[in-house]
């Protein structure tokens, strides 16, 4: 077995795992533990208690590498693999009720850093549908025992897309902006309000494309290579000013181009 095939199972078994745990959290009450960057982003206790299961999975698993989540941060490994690890994707979501969130594993190599890492694999796990999404680099991508494959054409009538919002507000203007000037290639817009279950949908084919501004690395590191992975393509483009707000694009290549000239034009 390849590096890359053991890191995807490894991702998906403890995916599954902490999945099935957020999703009996939910069923129980969900208790907001805090707000971080913003009173819209929220933490909840289940956030927490899941992450530090992954954790502790990944450490028993492989004692050497790093870790990189969002609710406990980062440390540097001593082997060449990192987990980027989102503990629950669509958290607002979650707080609400909306069985539209996900279990998001990554293991990348190389420097841990955004834009200088390549994911390997990983894995994005829907506790509301049991759908699982993995990827390993160079074996595909799929849901279950079924391969993905990005759409090959787009309805005349348009692309159907996905975006997404920042959780500060003065982010919002520039937001629907990008909004107004990509609607005309667009059929229609959806915001699913989990970025790795977007991803996941582009490299289904239930979504064309997917584009958002401000996304943190634990949400695009696992979706980004079911994308690539399922014949889709990906941009990552680094915003370089004081609110290193990255730009992200994700669709099948017969539109993929186009969308990241909508997204990007006029962005200051
Ligand atoms: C969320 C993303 C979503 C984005 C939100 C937030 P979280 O991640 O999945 O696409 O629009 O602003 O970043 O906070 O639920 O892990």
């Amino acid at each position: 077995m390849t590096l890359a095939k053991e890191l995807e199972s490894l991702a998906v078994d403890i995916a599954r795992e902490a999945g099935e745990l957020a999703r009996v959290r939910r069923t129980e009450g969900v208790a907001i533990a805090a707000t971080k960057t913003a009173l819209a982003d929220i933490v909840t206790e289940a956030d927490r208690e899941v992450e530090r299961l992954i954790r502790a999975r990944l450490a028993d698993a492989r004692t050497d590498d790093g870790f990189l989540g969002e609710e406990t941060g980062a440390e540097r490994g001593q082997s060449d693999v990192t987990w980027v690890v989102d503990p629950i994707d669509g958290t607002v979501n979650y707080a609400y009720g909306i069985p539209a969130y996900g279990v998001s594993i990554a293991a990348v190599i190389g420097e841990p850093t955004p834009g200088e890492w390549e994911t390997v694999a990983g894995a994005v796990y829907a506790p509301a549908s049991g759908e699982m999404f993995r990827a390993a680099r160079g074996e595909g991508a799929w849901l279950g025992d079924q391969p993905l494959t990005v759409n090959a054409d787009v309805s005349a009538a348009g692309a159907l897309l996905a975006t997404g919002f920042g959780y500060d507000p003065t982010t919002h203007a520039g937001d629907l902006a990008r909004v107004g000037r990509v609607m005309p290639m667009a059929r229609d817009i959806r915001r699913g309000g989990a970025a790795s279950l977007d991803f996941a949908w582009v490299a289904s084919g239930r979504l064309d494309g997917y584009f958002e501004r401000g996304l943190a690395p634990w949400d695009h590191a696992a979706g980004s290579l079911l994308v690539t992975e399922a014949g889709g393509s990906f941009a990552f483009v680094r915003d370089d000013s004081e609110r290193s707000r990255h730009l992200i694009v994700a669709a099948t290549p017969v539109i993929f181009e186009r969308l990241v000239d909508a997204a990007l034009a006029d962005e200051t």
